[in-house]
């Protein structure tokens, strides 16, 4: 299926007022310069690569002519801009010095880079370049931002008559994210302290002019994305003005009708993409609710809360006469990535979930009469759930017209509280015990699972899925948490080809969310 739901006669609506606000929000990026730590020889593992530590420390290289080449560990993951010096050696350089860069969040890009790709999404993602330089010694500065750990350096030629020693190699990292902001951590348990220091840098990396998805791809706002580093940074960067400003992008740039889409691009200037998804939009509602039960910023949500009702009431066009979501087979809702997962039920869920939410609003507001409506819209909508997706014989929620069971529906209706906590655990413990259907395939849907766990009072599961998943991640040498993990296929991806991946997602940062709400005693 195309990963495209472009919506039909897009155009943009601009609120100036709430863009200003946005603006005027843009965050100072904090400027760190890094060295390299050493370097590595990357080392075939099967399909994969490992790098191995040559040395620590590095200032110059040897002199390096046609095919030679070095890479450099930046010794953790960072966004940043790189410059080098090259300086040749020999004769006087009788033609330029072509060279070739790799950087690579894993060892396996900086290895593989642009050859044999044959993903969906753009080679352009991948990061690797071919540069001359004409005139040496020179200072090359690259102008791309890169989110990386390891540099490949390959010298594709110079002439016979000389060669080039590489130098002064330097990565200016930036991120809105303020450490010193953090609040220290309580707990000894060492898994904890580790999945929450990876947690933090995948945050920092993400934390840009805009909480960025990943800064490798697609490096933008992406509303889901937004949800879960939101909760995140309540409780570690607690960066609350940079979370105001992406709920004001979204809600000044809008799509066809008021919809708030998928994702926004910040350059050459802010803008929506023509992309909607059904449960994104609605999760402009959950990210103003969960901004202001974190902040108690009343003026914010008197003025963005009628962006949050549009959505709703958007999405309230979609039910059916039974008072079900209607399904389609566009790339319609996202909810995860899962090979085949039917969206209906989840959708379904996702609305019940946030008319509750904008319920809870409006009664902080004051204002009853919405209360009042949003609560009897998720009333209906959960009745009609019961009645047309719950499957008593299977003891699951089912989805779409070839009543899908998969972990997605089960554990967006559990969040969505359809059932008392009695039958949530129940619906939960079923789900672990009998294993049903479509898995989970992203850390984002995996989120969803810990929440669902959580607020059931199953911590021990939690906190024992959370050790297993994200700690898989670790084992497997992540310095920042991944956009996809299956434990079972390190190449597993959603666009055909891991090397377009994110190794350095946002929604894969919640294990400091859960840390520090439930476990940080
Ligand atoms: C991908 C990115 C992003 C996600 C969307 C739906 O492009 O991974 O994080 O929100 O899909």
């Amino acid at each position: 299926m195309a990963i495209t739901n472009k919506i039909e006669n897009f155009r943009m609506e601009v609120n100036p007022a709430f863009l200003a606000k946005a603006e005027a929000l843009a965050p100072a990026l904090i400027e760190t310069e890094i060295r390299p730590a050493g370097t590595v020889e990357l080392v075939p593992q099967g399909e994969d690569f490992a790098a191995r530590p040559l040395e620590r420390g590095f200032v110059r290289s040897r002199p390096l002519g046609r095919g030679d080449g070095l890479c450099l560990d930046f010794g953790d993951h960072w966004v940043g801009y790189v410059s080098f010096t090259l300086t040749p050696v020999g004769s006087p350089p009788d033609a330029p010095a072509l060279l070739r860069l790799r950087f690579g969040e894993i060892p396996y890009e900086a290895a593989a880079g642009l050859s044999d790709y044959q993903g969906e999404v753009s080679r352009s993602w991948i990061q690797e370049e071919l540069i001359h330089v004409d005139v040496l010694p020179a200072q090359v500065r690259l102008p791309r931002r890169y989110a990386f750990r390891y540099l490949a350096i390959t010298v594709l030629d110079t002439s016979p008559k000389y060669q080039v020693v590489v130098e002064d190699v330097s990565c200016r990292a930036v991120s809105s994210g303020d450490r010193s902001a953090v609040p220290p951590l309580k707990t000894g348990d060492p898994e904890l302290v580790r999945l929450d220091r990876v947690s933090l840098k995948t945050m920092e990396d993400c934390m840009q002019l805009v909480f960025e998805d990943g800064p490798k791809r697609d490096r933008r706002l992406w509303i889901g994305d937004l949800r879960l580093q939101a909760l995140t940074n309540y409780v570690t960067f607690r960066n609350n003005g940079l979370v105001k400003r992406c709920l004001y992008l979204f809600a000044a740039l809008t799509q066809n009708e008021g919809r708030v889409g998928a994702c926004l691009f910040m350059e050459p200037r802010p803008q929506v993409d023509d992309t909607a998804l059904f449960d994104f939009s609605l999760f402009f509602v959950s990210c103003l609710h969960d901004y202001y039960e974190a902040s108690g910023d009343r003026e914010t949500l008197a003025e963005l809360f009628p962006t949050a009702c549009r959505q709703l009431e958007l999405a309230l066009r979609e039910l059916d006469g039974r008072g079900v979501v209607t399904d389609r087979d566009t790339w319609w809702c996202f909810l995860d990535w899962g090979d085949g997962l039917n969206k209906q039920a989840g959708a379904q869920a996702v609305l019940i979930y946030t008319l509750k939410q904008g319920a809870a609003m409006a009664e902080r507001l004051g204002d009853g009469e919405r209360a009042a409506l949003w609560n009897e819209r998720a009333g209906a909508l959960s009745r009609a759930a019961l009645e047309h997706l719950w499957d008593g014989e299977l003891g699951f929620f089912v989805s779409g017209a070839g009543r899908q069971v998969s972990w997605a529906s089960q554990v967006w209706f559990a969040l969505a509280g359809v059932f008392g906590r009695e039958e949530n655990v129940r619906l939960l413990e079923r789900l672990i015990d009998q294993n049903p259907g479509i898995p989970l395939a992203t850390p984002y849907a995996y989120h969803h699972l810990i929440a669902a766990l959580m607020e059931n009072g199953l911590t021990e599961w939690a906190v024992s899925i959370m050790k297993d998943y994200w700690g898989g991640m670790l084992r497997e040498g992540a310095d920042t948490f991944w956009e996809l993990y299956d434990p079972g296929d390190r190449f597993a991806s959603p666009y055909g080809s891991r090397a377009v991946n994110s190794f350095c997602h946002a929604w894969s940062s919640t294990p400091a969310y859960f840390i520090r709400k439930y476990l940080d005693r």
